[in-house]
């Protein structure tokens, strides 16, 4: 196809063509909506030639990819980043100023693809426009959900889930492949290693094109959707609602066992369509099976994609006839794992009866591998306490995390602490046995969706100052250190933050109603909603403060507003998670609608926080909170947008707040509480009295007493104020103190203007580290090793 975006004319008789087409509309009578669709159908054709460019040239020079496994790809919308990315964005302004059209408006149609419900997923997202960008061959594998993960709403300012209909409108950038269809095999039994009489369903592949910046390479997010298959005899209801069930919805409730088996099954879909697919394309192109560690790695995002290396073992030994040790030498030299978390409870284990009844067959192998793997330890001289924690069969389930470890040649963390803690206390017994498995890849973020796209006020300011190498190359933006102390730079880059705190009041304005004061100081928690990240914490703060504003005059007089904004989901069935909200949203109506306090203080919970909302919110921060109880956020993302896009990191030492504060200086944070180490003898020492913290601070007492009176039965929040007084497990308490000294601090720090510019700037500064384009340089060169695309 000839390239419709050479200049403004030929793009424009092409655009009048499609929209003629799609809609029989003319430019001066389309709706905002059918603008967009046919921009975005334009541009999806235009990049098939890359597409074909790229695969060709992936096949005939026989180079190796990565498979990136993941549940989850927080993509967010495409539009902006496939047009920028594309090098195509400037012919389209200009055809669209000619007629007068907002380009920005026209993106803001596209509805997220929300097929992720944090860090994880957003890192997957942000790994395909490194990758791609980096013209390395590495390609996304997971599922395409009906819905994406839900809309929130707030009803008496609690959490109610709606589903997200996504793909009722065409999503313009997928593409159907139906002769690559899988057959997929669930429950039936086994007789000689063979399964008789399973159920069939059909995995459908959907290819989304990942398009990488200004180097012509296009590769592919493949997404499997489940459908009824002509291999299944009976297409009665039964079959057709399970059918319709395993690709409806990301993590649905596992409450039941019912829900698990669902979980599972969504698990082998993507999984065992995933290398199924492989292997037929490896021996379609003439190459043996025994050399597929040549040819492919495959990253297992977490361990929802565990079931690769038991179905790889399957294939390889009851399709292909390979031997148990030939087909795990192969399997072990091919799959890496990336752990995610510490957390127990997000360290999937499955039932053992509900495991073998969905997949008898490989459940059979992982009993063998089971049965080899105890021998290993038995031979390393294992205790016979750690081989019972360490098997990949216990307590009546099957153990993803020690399978993964087990049959990878690679296992790595995503931050500097969190790899060290799964050495040293998580993993240790694994790191013994294979401590040249262990290896760190700090997360980082794809710096041209975090600030090229979303911040052109700052890319300004950088491209003025220091031309435009750092685009490609972002440790260069160390070259704004050299500004500093300088004024008139200061002065753009509070001029930058003050036109996104516009733009960001503008639409909490419109969602909430709520009136922010552009003069104020922006401080922003935006994240997953869980005990561990303390929202909590933040609250019991801004309560602190408002009681302070209307008892001490002298502190409200040195006070610098602040508006404290949050965002975030709660999982459904979460119940302290949701109360949090409904207390935050609580909060938030007493200090809003207080006249004495008003111009000083503003609390506000945006609903529905998702990948769009996050691009106002990020860059519109002064402060960014990275409050989890120490040892427990592996990596966290957002801190390092917050940092890219000017904002000062209040955190505890934790996670990848560690190495923001090693690259930018201690001194240009605020750095507070418990290190790791501390919390983790308090758990050891198992001594925290929580209540004992309480009983001695009074400010403490206000705050509960506050809340007491937030609803018309006192005891509506005791399941908080309790849990804060007896258990506490995530040291709120403990660190309420030095929390409260830090926001004094930073509140502080925000009057010396000279000063909180020069911070802000030494953030901005380096920042380079965090783009994903080194974490997947890292990947590539220490785990995957793969060749780029050169056209
Ligand atoms: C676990 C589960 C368990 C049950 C239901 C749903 C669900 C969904 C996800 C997970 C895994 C959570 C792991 C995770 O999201 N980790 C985050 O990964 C980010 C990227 O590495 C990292 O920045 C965050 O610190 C980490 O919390």
């Amino acid at each position: 196809m000839d390239n419709v975006f050479l200049n403004k004319d030929i793009f424009k008789g092409a655009y009048i063509l499609m929209l003629k087409n799609l809609f029989n509309k003319k430019v001066e009578s389309a709706t905002t909506y059918e603008k967009y669709a046919a921009l975005a159908s334009l541009l999806n054709k235009q990049l098939d030639d890359n597409y074909e460019k790229t695969t060709k040239y992936v096949e005939e020079n026989n180079l190796k990819k990565t498979i990136y496994f993941s549940m989850e790809f927080l993509m967010g919308r495409l539009i902006t980043s496939n047009l920028m990315n594309s090098g195509y964005i400037d012919v389209v302004k200009e055809a669209f100023d000619d007629w007068g059209i907002d380009l920005n408006e026209v993106e803001q149609a596209e509805t997220d693809a929300g097929l992720g419900n944090g860090g994880l997923g957003r890192l997957a997202a942000c790994f395909l426009d490194s990758a791609a960008s980096l013209s390395l061959p590495l390609y996304g594998n997971s599922l395409r959900y009906k819905k994406g993960f839900f809309v929130q709403r707030f009803e008496n300012d609690q959490q109610k889930e709606y589903p997200d209909p996504w793909l009722e409108k065409p999503f313009y950038w997928e593409e159907r492949k139906e002769d690559e269809a899988i057959q997929i095999p669930y429950f039936g039994y086994v007789k000689d290693t063979k399964l008789i009489d399973p159920v069939w369903i059909k995995a459908v592949p959907y290819d989304v094109k990942v398009v990488g910046a200004n180097n012509g390479i296009v590769t592919t997010l493949r997404l499997w959707s489940a459908e009824k298959s002509q291999w299944h005899k009976y297409h009665d209801d039964e079959y057709l609602k399970m059918v319709d069930k395993i690709t409806e919805s990301l993590y649905p409730d596992d409450s039941t066992e019912a829900g698990k088996t669902l979980r599972l099954q969504q698990q082998y879909l993507f999984s065992a369509a995933g290398i199924k697919n492989v292997i037929l394309n490896h021996k379609k192109l003439g190459r043996d099976v025994r050399d597929l560690p040549k040819y492919y790695v495959f990253q297992v995002n977490d361990t929802h994609p565990t079931l690769i290396i038991p179905e790889l073992m399957r294939i390889l030994m009851d399709e292909e006839n390979l031997g148990y040790d030939e087909s795990w030498d192969i399997v072990t030299k091919t799959v890496a794992y990336t752990n995610h978390t510490i957390l127990s409870e997000a360290l999937e284990k499955w039932n053992i009866k509900i495991f073998r009844n969905l997949l008898p067959r490989t459940f059979e192998i992982i009993q063998e591998m089971n049965r080899r793997f105890k021998i290993v330890l038995e031979e390393a001289k294992v205790p016979a306490e750690k081989v019972y924690t360490m098997q990949l069969i216990g307590a009546n389930n099957v153990r993803m995390a020690n399978i993964c470890i087990y049959g990878s040649f690679s296992v790595n963390g995503v931050a500097a602490l969190h790899t060290d803690i799964l050495k040293n206390i998580e993993l240790n017994d694994f790191y013994n046995l294979y401590p040249e498995k262990f290896n760190n890849k700090t997360n980082g973020i794809t710096h041209r969706r975090w600030l090229l796209h979303i911040n052109h006020e700052l890319t300004d300011i950088l491209n003025n100052l220091l031309g435009t190498k750092w685009q490609t190359d972002l440790p260069q933006i160390k070259g704004l250190e050299k500004y500093k102390d300088d004024k008139k730079v200061q002065n753009q880059i509070k001029e930058m933050k003050l036109a996104k705190k516009r733009a960001l009041i503008k639409k909490i304005k419109a969602d909430t109603g709520v009136t922010l004061n552009e003069n104020a100081i922006f401080d922003i928690q935006i994240k997953r909603l869980h005990e561990y990240k303390r929202q909590l914490l933040n609250i019991l703060n801004v309560i602190h403060t408002y009681l302070r504003l209307k008892s001490d005059n002298e502190f409200k007089k040195n006070f610098y507003p602040q508006n404290f904004i949050f965002g975030a989901k709660a999982a459904p069935s979460y119940v302290m998670a949701k109360g949090i909200i409904e207390l935050i949203n609580k909060v938030s109506h007493v200090i809003n609608n207080d006249v004495e306090t008003n111009d000083l203080l503003k609390v506000v919970f945006v609903e529905n926080y998702n990948v769009t909302y996050a691009e106002f919110l990020f860059p519109a921060a002064d402060l960014s909170e990275q409050i989890s109880t120490a040892s427990k956020e592996a990596s966290g993302t957002g801190n390092m947008k917050f940092m890219l896009n000017g904002a000062i990191t209040i955190g505890t030492m934790d996670g990848a707040n560690v190495e923001i504060v090693q690259e930018a200086g201690k001194e240009n944070n605020i750095i507070f509480g418990l290190s790791a180490e501390e919390v983790n003898n308090i758990y050891k020492n198992n001594g925290y009295v929580p209540r004992k913290i309480y009983d001695q601070d009074q400010r403490l007492q206000r705050v509960f007493e506050f809340i007491r009176k937030l609803t018309p039965n006192p005891t509506h929040f005791d399941f908080i104020l309790q849990n804060l007084l007896t258990s506490d497990y995530f040291l709120v308490l403990k660190d309420f103190d030095s929390y409260v000294s830090a926001q004094e601090k930073a509140n502080y720090l925000y009057k010396n203007q000279d000063l909180w510019w020069k911070m802000v700037i030494m953030n901005i500064a380096n920042a380079g580290f965090f783009t994903s384009d080194r974490t997947i340089s890292e990947y590539n060169q220490d785990i995957w090793k793969l060749d780029t695309i050169k056209i």
